[in-house]
């Protein structure tokens, strides 16, 4: 493989992504593939494949699949040295903020130390390619917002402090050994492949079930947070603008809007003919022994120097969801019945 590269030309760009399952991972290789980019995915091992999101990229032409874990420094450096990638798009991670309690110490190790094994089997095997760190708003957890890449930062979660080592050590990789490093700042970033726990994807699973008679009821915690939601394709073309830049840099994503957990609950419910009033109930085992409050980011800078720039607004977003998750659910359901379950 390797002889056969060193005479071949020209070279087509050649991208890693670890969490490539992911709902990120997932557009962001639909989007390179769609660019002319070879594209390989780092897939953790699992007793039944968890691939559903790129199901449909099965068999398509320059997609590579390969076994390695975050928490597997070997596994990093050894695919790194085979694929010798022009970019490396890191958003493998633990990124549920409330498992993160309950995990902390596995979450450390693959949401802050994982980065670090990946930039050091980047800058052992010395390869010349630019690297992109899935950051998070959760960074700015308890200080208030507009939030922007000057904003202090004060995690709240074992989450949000382990990816706030990430954010440093990909800034001191850069600084240290010229590497062409940039943390993305996200904020949360939603779609109908947004996994079932999310509050987001949650409520527009709940609102189908109801919608079509499965259930009358969906258990939620804290309705009063706020958050900056946006749609994950228009995020990961943020990602790419990011590396594709003369300058390595960090930036904010964000739509600059706030909603609350309640405000997304209306908009989906009505947007099924539903009241929410009628079907939400609390539950207190939802709640997270330290809470953000609120999160509404301030993406001007993105927007001045890479021209990027969200379309979709929070009530959009969950009327999308609510769209995908009654089309979806209510093909499932169709097709018990015909097995005549
Ligand atoms: P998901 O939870 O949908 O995907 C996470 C991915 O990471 C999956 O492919 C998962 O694999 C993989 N993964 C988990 N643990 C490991 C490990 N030990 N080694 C290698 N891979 C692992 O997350 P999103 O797509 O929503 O987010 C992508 C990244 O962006 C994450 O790092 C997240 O923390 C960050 N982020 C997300 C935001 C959002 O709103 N979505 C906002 C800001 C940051 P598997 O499928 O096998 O579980
Ligand atoms: P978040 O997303 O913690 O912001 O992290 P999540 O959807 O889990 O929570 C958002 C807010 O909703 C409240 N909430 C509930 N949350 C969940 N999951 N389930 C519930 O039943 C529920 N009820 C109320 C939460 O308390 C919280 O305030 C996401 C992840 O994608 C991270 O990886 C990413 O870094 C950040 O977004 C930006």
């Amino acid at each position: 493989m390797h002889e056969a590269r060193r005479y071949c030309a020209p070279v087509t760009k050649r991208a890693l992504i670890t969490g490539i399952t992911g709902q990120d991972g997932s557009y962001l290789a639909e989007l390179l593939l769609a660019k002319g980019y070879e594209v390989h995915g780092l897939v953790r091992r699992s007793s039944t494949l968890n691939r559903s999101r790129i199901d449909h990229l099965h068999g398509t032409a320059g997609l590579h699949l390969h076994y390695g874990d975050l928490t597997d420094g070997v596994s990093l450096s050894n695919q790194l040295r085979d694929i010798e990638p022009h970019e490396v798009y890191n958003l493998g991670a633990q990124s549920h903020v409330k498992v993160s309690f309950e995990l902390p110490e596995y979450t450390a190790s693959t949401d802050a130390v994982g980065t670090l094994r990946l930039l050091e089997a980047i800058r052992a095997a010395k390869l010349d390619c630019r690297f992109y760190q899935a950051s998070t708003s959760e960074m700015f957890g308890a200080t208030p917002p507009p939030q922007n890449e000057s904003t202090v930062f004060y995690p709240r979660s074992p989450y949000g402090a382990a990816k706030l080592y990430s954010h440093w050590v990909t800034v001191n990789y850069r600084e240290a050994y010229d590497l062409f490093a940039v943390s993305g700042i996200l904020f949360n970033h939603e779609s109908p492949r947004r996994g079932e726990s999310f509050v987001t994807r949650k409520i527009t699973l709940g609102v189908a079930s109801i919608k079509l008679g499965l259930t009358d009821h969906l258990d939620l915690g804290n309705l009063e947070a706020v958050r900056d939601w946006g749609f994950a394709p228009e995020y990961v073309e943020g990602m790419w603008r990011m590396l594709q830049h003369d300058e390595p840099q960090d930036y904010v994503l964000a739509t600059g809007i706030g909603t609350t957990v309640r405000e997304f609950c209306q908009y989906a419910f009505a947007h099924a003919g539903l009241d929410w009033e009628d079907h939400v109930r609390y539950d207190k085992a939802y709640e997270r022994p330290t809470e953000v409050d609120a999160l509404i980011g301030d993406a001007s800078k993105a927007q001045d120097v890479l021209g990027w720039r969200a379309q979709t607004q929070a009530r959009g977003l969950a009327e999308l969801m609510v769209d995908a998750d009654v089309e979806h659910l209510g093909r499932l359901v169709r097709h018990k019945r015909e097995l005549g379950d």
